[in-house]
């Protein structure tokens, strides 16, 4: 029986049409590409010519959809009003586009009893190349000895301005030759620009500097920036100020510029 998702060029579409307008970017792989550059442990439990397809945030989320949501009151409770936008969004496109259909859904903030990421998403994003996953390995006599240093994810369009959010697996969907790898657009091809990079997004992250490691076509909004710049527990206070949010959260009320630790996820 054909599987009821259609071909590899039917979900793309169905996806790109859907999500596009939202802000967000869609890219199609096979698991088998994943799979092949990781060790056993943290492999994606399908078939190699799975059809799975990472999603991407771009700056114009914030606008097209994340403020909508909020407008709309669907945010609610305690848990991180982006994340909870986000799986909003990806739930209702899944289940108006295919509807029935086995489409498992993971973020990039789950994980698995074993506390590692469901899926690593810079190198699900690297795989079906929307953006380059620097790497340590890239550089030859780095600096840092014995420093650990992570790796970051450049796009060719948005530089470091853009979040890689969901990944969808389609296990009815069996790829063939019509999707075929490529390496993604290496942006940052030079040595030094590359060890640039990897100390911006290790040592001055908070800055934003990083994200403009090459020029880009958009970045976050200065409402998108300032929402980011503070620390999670505040982020509701903020809403609240902007007349945006009026449920209730377990976090601070005052508003402090961020100063140190937390996860933006951004
Ligand atoms: C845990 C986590 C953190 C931790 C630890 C970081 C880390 N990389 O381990 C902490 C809290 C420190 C952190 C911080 C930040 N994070 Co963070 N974090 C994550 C998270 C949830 C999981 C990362 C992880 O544990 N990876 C496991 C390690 C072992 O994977 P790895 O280092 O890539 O190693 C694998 C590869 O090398 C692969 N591999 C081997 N050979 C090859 C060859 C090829 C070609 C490829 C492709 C892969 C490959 O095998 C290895 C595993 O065996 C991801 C989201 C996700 N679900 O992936 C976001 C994520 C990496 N974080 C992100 C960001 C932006 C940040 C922050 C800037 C804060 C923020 N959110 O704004 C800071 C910056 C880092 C810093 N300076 O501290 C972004 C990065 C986006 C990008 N452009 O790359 C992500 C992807 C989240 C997102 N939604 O976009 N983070």
């Amino acid at each position: 029986m054909a599987c009821p998702c259609g071909s590899v060029e039917d979900v793309e579409r169905t996806l790109y049409n859907a999500l596009t307008p939202l802000g967000f970017e869609v890219y199609p792989f096979k698991i088998g590409w994943y799979n092949a550059v990781l060790s056993s442990s943290l492999h994606l439990p399908y078939p190699a010519d799975t059809l799975a397809v990472v999603v991407l945030s771009t700056p114009s989320m914030f606008e097209r959809a994340f403020i909508p949501f909020l407008e709309s009151r669907s945010c609610v409770g305690v848990t991180d009003p982006i994340d909870q936008c986000i799986r909003h969004c990806i739930t209702t496109c899944v289940s108006q586009c295919f509807p029935g259909d086995e489409v498992n859904a993971s973020y990039d903030y789950e994980m698995l009893p074993s506390r590692k990421p469901k899926f690593l998403a810079q190198t699900a994003a690297h795989v079906a190349s929307a953006a380059y996953y620097y790497q340590r390995s890239d550089i030859t006599d780095d600096p840092w000895g014995e420093k650990k240093m992570f790796g970051v994810c450049i796009h060719p369009k948005l530089g470091g301005w853009f979040a890689i959010r969901a990944l969808l697996v389609f296990p009815c969907v069996v790829v063939g030759e019509e999707l075929q790898q490529r390496p993604p657009p290496d942006c940052v091809p030079s040595q030094e620009s590359r060890v640039e990079l990897l100390e911006k997004f290790n040592f001055h992250w908070r800055d934003w500097s990083y994200r403009d490691i090459v020029p880009t076509a958009e970045r976050y909004s200065q409402k998108q920036q300032a929402y980011f710049s503070i620390p999670p527990g505040q982020r509701s206070a903020l809403l609240r100020q902007w007349g945006l949010f009026s449920g209730t959260d377990s976090g601070a009320q005052t508003l402090q510029p961020r100063s140190q630790g937390g996860d933006t996820v951004s």
